[in-house]
């Protein structure tokens, strides 16, 4: 993803926020308000509400065993002490989204960057960029599980080593599975728990993803996601399922180094779109369609 400076990264630079070479920063603790920790509270206690029975276990027990059941914005250090214990990784304070490969790098050296500010009240359901909540909240609870951390590791390391011009294919793997993926659990109601950062997240997905008629839910599969395009400001059209983190491990390491070493055919043909289904999927749910956005297709 191409990293515009962004306004919230331009305004930090102004405020004097200096950041070192690999982007990251001390956590700016004296710069959280009251209101910053109020919306911690808020969206903490609001989403594991909703995730209890929609979000895989893993989830749920990481958030806990890293200490973010607390009613202020966490202190990145203690989180990292927890995190370095169970799966050797530990999290890096940056002002947000930060150049591909700088992220990549960090990735391969089991550093998740978290961006340090929060949301305004006022965006509380919503905003574009990941803020702390997002990263830490949705990213960093997974990172306890060891075969998920090393499916992260692994994707990092094999994002280093691949071109520029295929870094949005692998943008469309990582949006499918690390930031909307659905896992198979045949024990929830839907057969679907949720372990995407983004829906995690976010209050309406969290419900959307798993309980909506309207979207798709196809088996995940290497090659249809890395040829199928996506949204950033809807709900999704179609989830991918996974049948565990085993095999987002070998899609997100030895996938893309196989399928991305020489990514000429698969950047030569016409990706597909977001709601399409088709002949050679395995379907779970077929979406209703219901409520998408009628300027078509992305
Ligand atoms: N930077 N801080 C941050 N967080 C991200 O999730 C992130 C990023 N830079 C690039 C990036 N993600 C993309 O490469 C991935 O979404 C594929
Ligand atoms: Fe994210």
């Amino acid at each position: 993803m191409a990293i515009a400076a962004t306004a919230k990264l331009q305004e930090q630079f102004d405020a004097g926020l200096e950041t070192r070479a690999d982007f990251t920063i001390d956590q700016p603790r004296e710069r959280y308000g009251a209101v910053d920790h109020a919306v911690w509270d808020q969206l903490y206690r609001r989403q594991m509400a909703l995730l209890e029975g929609r979000a895989c276990e893993a989830f749920i027990e990481g958030a806990k065993r890293i200490g973010l059941n607390v009613a202020h914005v966490p202190d990145f250090e203690a989180v990292s002490e927890r995190l370095m214990a169970a799966t050797g990784w530990r999290i890096v304070a940056v002002p947000g989204l930060v150049p591909d490969r700088i992220f990549f790098e960090h990735l391969a050296n089991r550093r998740f960057p978290v961006t340090w500010w929060m949301r305004r009240p006022d965006q509380l359901d919503y905003l574009q960029e990941p803020d702390c909540f997002h990263d830490l909240f949705g990213h960093v609870p997974l990172l306890t599980d060891p075969v998920f951390a090393d499916a992260i590791h692994a994707y990092g390391r094999a994002a280093l080593a691949v071109e520029e011009r295929a870094l949005p294919l692998l943008a469309r793997l990582y949006w499918y599975t690390v930031e909307f993926g659905l896992m198979r659990d045949a024990r929830a109601e839907t057969g679907v728990k949720i372990y995407g950062a983004g829906i995690v997240s976010s209050k309406g997905e969290s419900l959307y993803s798993v309980e909506s008629a309207a979207p798709n839910r196809l088996a995940f599969d290497l090659d249809r996601v890395l040829r199928t395009r996506y949204r950033i400001d809807t709900f999704q059209k179609t989830y991918f399922v996974i049948d565990s983190f085993a095999q987002l491990f070998d899609a997100l390491g030895a996938g893309i180094a196989a399928r991305l070493g020489d990514p000429a055919p698969l950047i030569a043909v016409e990706p597909h779109a977001a709601g399409d289904v088709l002949a050679s999927d395995t379907v779970y749910t077929r979406g209703t369609r219901e409520g998408w956005l009628a300027d078509g297709d992305v």
